[in-house]
């Protein structure tokens, strides 16, 4: 059995545990750690771990703990990826690694130093099939190539109240900029981003484009306040053909006169089962010591974090921002 530690007992820590036990053949739920003990504790009772402790480094450390999920606060991903790559322990990180691209070059040169890949980084959606689908379009011909890719990632209220259009780009559209590259395989050029104006204190939507090294075009409308449910949609276009995700829903309800299908209300419902492929996938990469295929690296980390410093500034600034990144290291090939 392997020994898993999950750090971070908030929302998506409480979904990790949960899969860590159900759905994790091979699989245990050693320790779950959060910064306020009780908060950990109890989710440790609730999912039947070991134990439950406050301290992330010392938990890493730990000779019970064979590999780590981390999903504590965003600030919190590299320095415990460091921590991991240290003790010797592969780790399944929340998205983002970083939203510093430097602290992301951190996490690379110690892998790099260390000889082999610990971090795999949790952008679930390279898991989901519409996206698996997608790609699969694009290399098998039937889309020719890849002209536009349009996207749309709507929230039902913002994560914080403190939350802001920066956030949207650094915590959000991270999510985007790794799938798009992921299924168009590319890189970025260059990235605008602009805001309506909204008449209440709520983060507006903002709206990016992106220019690829390849010459694609890439929209990508974050709207974390879009109230009616949570919806991700895109649509690739090509030369010959052009391949839109659906919503995702089991059941239709049919009712006076009318036909009405539900909207999750966050990413953990809309991206269940790719939450549990990239699990499965992680555990496999503890096991056998081969990086999973289509999961992120962090190298991937490094390049959402590089295209979010750029959105940044063009969003404040209001015109194009190069994005430019360093060589890929052979490492990561
Ligand atoms: C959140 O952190 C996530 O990762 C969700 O998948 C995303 O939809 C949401 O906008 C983020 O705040």
């Amino acid at each position: 059995m392997l020994r898993i530690a999950v750090i971070g007992a908030g929302l998506m820590g409480a979904d990790h545990a949960k899969i860590v036990t159900e759905e994790m053949p091979g699989a245990t739920l050693q320790v779950v750690c959060d910064m306020d003990v009780g908060r950990a504790r109890k989710m440790a009772e609730a999912h039947g771990a070991v134990d439950a402790a406050s301290d992330p480094e010392a938990v890493i450390a730990r000779a019970d703990v064979d590999a780590v999920i981390v999903a504590s606060p965003d600030f919190t991903h590299a320095p415990l990826s460091l921590a991991c790559i240290r003790a010797g322990k592969k780790v399944l990180c929340e998205k983002p690694l970083s939203q510093s691209s430097k602290e992301c070059l951190e996490v690379m040169r110690a892998e790099q130093a260390a000889g082999q890949k610990f971090v795999q980084l949790g952008f679930m959606r390279r898991f989901d099939q519409s996206y698996v689908e997608m790609k699969a379009a694009l290399a098998d011909g039937t889309l020719g190539r890849a002209l536009i890719m349009h996207n749309f990632h709507r929230n039902v209220e913002t994560p914080a109240s403190d939350f802001t259009g920066a956030m949207a780009i650094t915590n959000s559209a991270p999510h985007e900029f790794d799938i798009v590259r992921h299924v168009l395989g590319t890189a970025y050029a260059s990235i605008s981003a602009f805001q309506p104006k909204r008449t209440d204190a709520l983060v507006a939507p903002v709206m990016m484009v992106l220019e690829t090294t390849d010459g694609q075009l890439v929209n990508i409308e974050v709207n974390n306040n879009a109230a009616y449910g949570y919806d991700v949609r895109a649509e690739l276009v090509g030369e010959k053909a052009s391949i839109a995700m659906n919503q995702v829903a089991y059941t239709r309800l049919d009712r006076a006169r009318g036909q009405h299908v539900g909207y999750d209300a966050d990413w953990r419902g809309r991206y269940f089962d790719a939450y549990r492929r990239q699990n499965r996938a992680f555990l496999r990469f503890v096991e056998t010591g081969n990086f999973p295929d289509i999961a992120s690296s962090a190298w991937d980390g490094y390049a959402a974090a590089i295209v979010a410093e750029a959105g940044v500034i063009a969003l404040s600034e209001g015109c194009k921002q190069p994005v430019s990144m360093i060589q890929k290291p052979e490492f990561y090939a």
